[in-house]
């Protein structure tokens, strides 16, 4: 039969039509159904980011009953959903975050009921004076990353005392404390005021390279602000964050220990890979410059020096005393004393530690 014969037959064009009347009604509902992930692949350009889904979608499905015997979890989770919504309107109380999760435990420790979880992620926030945005992260994440079936404890750094603040060193300080607990496969450094907004941006590391998750943020309109840039959210295995001998401790302030970083990943042999931007788009509460955290002037002058400081200044000349460790229900309080820099003078910070 010819071509032409079969076109002009009726039963085929009325199949035809039916055919696409089915796939416009699945575009239509792409936010949540099957064709979302048929057309986009989950990794395309193309998700909905006003077709949101509430962030605690899924977790229904959760009862600690039904584990299966130790299977590990699928390679991907049956549970993602795309783009969540992000809201900072309301600040959540701890107490009805806690309740909203109640597979977490003390600590902020979660493992997944159904599986094995292929992954274990050790979430590092630098913390001071910001209980609010901490707020808004513990009630969005901790379903974030139940929904990715990982293995995950979330640590809060927080810097004792009013001195000037130390991102960097106090990262260096909870990779250091969360190795104490378990052989993390991948050590999350995330700030307290990123909110991810696509939950296909799997928490997990790449085996080869540093990797920068916060690379599309409504504050810079969803771009890169700079190719270079890695501030915000990324995310190493202990052993790349060795090799490139952590963190600098010595950057007091705002400012330069994002590029330091990148600088070293370079000089250590590494490059950076990066989620793309359809993903990596994370919202960011507003806020002002802290009190306690003024600009680093000195970093540029730091940065100059930076290839030659990289190996004498990280995690080989770390010192700190931890005040306090306290397993609260929705994560793992280290309060530490990491000094207070050279001078409190803003034209001081930022030279040795
Ligand atoms: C940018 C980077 C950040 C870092 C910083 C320069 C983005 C989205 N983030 O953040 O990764 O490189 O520049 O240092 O580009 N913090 C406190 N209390 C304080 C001060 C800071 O908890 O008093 C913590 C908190 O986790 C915060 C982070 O440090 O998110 C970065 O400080 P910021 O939010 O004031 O700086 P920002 O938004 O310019
Ligand atoms: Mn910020």
């Amino acid at each position: 039969m010819s071509l032409t014969r079969v076109l002009e037959k009726p039963c085929f064009l009325v199949m035809l039509a039916l055919l696409q009347l089915f796939f416009m009604v699945m575009m239509y509902r792409r936010g949540s159904s099957l064709s979302f992930r048929l057309f986009s692949g989950g990794a395309g350009g193309n998700w909905d980011y006003s077709k949101a889904r509430d962030v605690y979608t899924n977790l229904s499905f959760f009862t600690p009953m039904e584990k299966e015997q130790q299977r590990l979890c699928p390679p991907k989770s049956p549970l993602l959903v795309g783009p969540v919504r992000v809201s900072f309107q309301r600040v959540p109380l701890l107490k009805g975050i806690a309740k909203k999760n109640p597979l977490v435990t003390w600590g902020g420790l979660y493992t997944p009921p159904h599986c094995e979880a292929r992954y274990k992620t050790a979430i590092i926030i630098p913390h001071r004076n910001r209980e609010t945005h901490l707020r808004h992260l513990l009630y969005h994440l901790h379903p974030f990353l139940q929904r990715q079936q990982l293995h995950y404890r979330i640590y809060v750094i927080h810097q004792a005392g009013d001195q000037i603040f130390n991102r960097a060193k106090l990262l260096n300080v909870g990779v250091r404390e969360a190795l104490r607990d378990e052989d993390w496969d991948c050590l999350f450094l995330h700030d307290v005021d990123l909110i991810p907004e696509n939950d296909y941006n799997l928490y997990v590391c790449d085996d080869t390279y540093p990797k920068h998750f916060s690379s599309a943020i409504n504050k810079f309109d969803y771009r890169l602000p700079y190719w270079s840039y890695f501030g915000g959210v990324s995310a190493m295995t202990p052993e790349q964050y060795m090799k490139i001998n952590g963190f600098p401790n010595t950057y007091w302030g705002w400012g330069g220990e994002d590029d330091d970083i990148a600088y070293r990943v370079r000089y250590a042999g590494l490059k950076m890979v990066r989620v793309p931007l359809h993903i990596g788009r994370y919202k960011m509460v507003v806020h002002q410059q802290d009190k306690g955290n003024a600009e680093n002037k000195k970093r540029f002058d730091m940065l100059v020096k930076s290839p030659k400081q990289w190996t004498e200044d990280g995690m080989n000349s770390l010192e700190y005393n931890l005040i306090s460790r306290r397993l609260l229900h929705l994560y793992t309080n280290v309060t530490v004393d990491i000094g207070m820099g050279p001078s409190t003078s803003p034209e001081g910070n930022g030279t040795a530690s």
